[in-house]
């Protein structure tokens, strides 16, 4: 039977702003409080899903959350009419107005972690949605982020959902963004690498000095119990935490897998040689031929991949075996960057084409080309069990830029959050944006 990988990409919601929330993600502090421009941002995501529905990937989209999230504030005792709420958030504690605004769920690599059926013990495709719970703005995803999913991936035959992990610390679960598959065809069994920052639990573990480590080995290990994946089929690595000191607050801003390639900086793990052994031995197993590229630090150096974010590309298969890149514009504008990944095509290797997208909007914030995406490999069989509503199209592609030219702001700031109006247009954008993608209702003021 065939097989896929599917890449899922967060539609970038009505309310994206630059709000600083993000203590570790360089981009997100450096541009905080910067205006920023919805409609571009939603437009930009959108022409890279189209492009690669048409160079032939299976592509599909995931909805963005409501935002201002009013559930949220009200949580946090500010009462009254849905407008008051946001005028006494906005009056007592802007930040936590900014939170409850952040557009933050497009960046749906971090939505879950997805475990294709072929390893699991079940024989389902398993999703668990990720706590993210290093982040208050981040922390308030998952509720709906499940609800979406499920919508998406409801044939229960077929898919299998989790809840998020507890949401403390010990816990912390940022989903695929720390998470890597490598296998032979994506139907067939293959290896899961599970990439944490730190242990909650066993204190041999090292730990970054200045920023978070958002992924704890403890998640890690849960969400890989929760899946059932067999231990043959599952290697953990520790991130190194020098470079989480240094911006690089996931492990897919300096590595990427797929297939049996894993394409890595030279400082992004510890333990490198044991892990490359680990990963090379089990995938052997699984009848795979595992196959690694390391960009050494003379060529690119940790702080090149945090401003280029050469590792947040997407790693593509092609028809005849080969490898593509799509990587953000910013890799074009690195002197060192753009030379290593001329020397990388040219070189007669697995990874032959770089292809170039602006998601400036994006980036500006910390999310590139991977961040955008949710990969979830499907056989035909799966395949046809997803809400096709949700599966890209050229009329879907056609109907969502006219969504997004109706509804969104070309200009968004911080004072514009506190208008009540913007809560208004973002609810009746996501009504009609449930309607398009076929989900029902998903979003709180639907429910309630
Ligand atoms: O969690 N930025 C996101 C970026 C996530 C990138 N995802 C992956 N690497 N997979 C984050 O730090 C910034 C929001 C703000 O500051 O307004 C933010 O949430």
């Amino acid at each position: 039977m065939k097989s896929y990988e599917v890449n899922f990409d967060g539609l970038v919601g009505p309310t994206h702003n630059y709000g600083g929330l993000s203590y570790g993600n360089v981009a997100s502090q450096s541009n905080s409080q910067q205006s920023s421009n919805p409609k571009e941002a939603a437009l930009q995501g959108l022409a890279k899903m189209k492009a690669l529905m048409e160079m032939g990937f299976q592509q599909g989209v995931l909805a963005p959350q409501e935002r201002p999230d009013v559930a949220a504030l009200r949580r946090l005792g500010f009462g009254g009419t849905d407008a008051q709420v946001i005028e006494r958030a906005a009056k007592d504690a802007m930040p936590l107005l900014v939170a409850s605004c952040s557009a933050s769920s497009m960046w749906v690599a971090n939505a879950a972690t997805v475990s294709p059926s072929a390893d699991t013990a079940d024989g389902r495709v398993h999703f668990t949605a990720a706590n993210l719970n290093c982040k208050y703005h981040r922390s308030i995803e998952h509720p709906t982020t499940s609800r979406v999913l499920g919508a998406m991936f409801a044939n229960q035959q077929h898919f299998a959902h989790h809840a998020a992990l507890p949401a403390v610390a010990q816990f912390g679960d940022e989903g695929a963004a720390n998470h890597t598959r490598f296998c032979r065809e994506y139907g067939e069994a293959g290896v899961e690498f599970f990439v944490f920052g730190r242990s909650a639990f066993d204190n041999r573990y090292p730990a970054p000095q200045k920023y978070p480590a958002r992924q704890t080995l403890e998640a890690s290990q849960a969400v890989a119990r929760l899946h059932g994946l067999r231990d043959e089929g599952v290697v953990y690595a520790q991130q190194n935490p020098n470079v989480i000191d240094q911006g690089v607050f996931h492990n897919d801003v300096i590595a990427v897998g797929n297939g049996e390639v894993l394409f890595y900086h030279e400082d992004a793990f510890l333990e490198t040689e044991q892990m490359l052994a680990e990963l090379e031995g089990k995938l052997a197993k699984a009848g795979g031929k595992f196959q690694s590229v390391c960009v050494p630090r003379s060529a690119v150096t940790v702080d090149d991949a945090v401003r280029s974010y050469l590792f947040n590309s997407q790693l593509l298969s092609r028809p005849d075996g080969s490898m593509l890149l799509i990587v953000p514009q910013e890799c074009q504008a690195n002197e060192r960057v753009w030379t290593y990944l001329q020397g990388l095509t040219s070189s007669g290797g697995l990874i032959r084409e770089v292809k170039v997208f602006d998601l400036k909007q994006s980036m500006q914030n910390g999310g590139g080309p991977a961040c955008l995406r949710l990969r979830v490999a499907l056989n035909e069989t799966e395949l046809a069990a997803v809400n096709p509503g949700v599966i890209m199209t050229a009329p879907l592609y056609g109907s969502l830029t006219a969504w997004v030219e109706k509804h969104y702001r070309d200009r968004l700031s911080e004072t514009d959050l506190a208008d009540p109006q913007l809560l208004l247009e973002c609810r009746t954008a996501l009504d009609e944006l449930t309607q398009i993608l076929k989900l029902g209702a998903v979003y709180p003021f639907q429910i309630n």
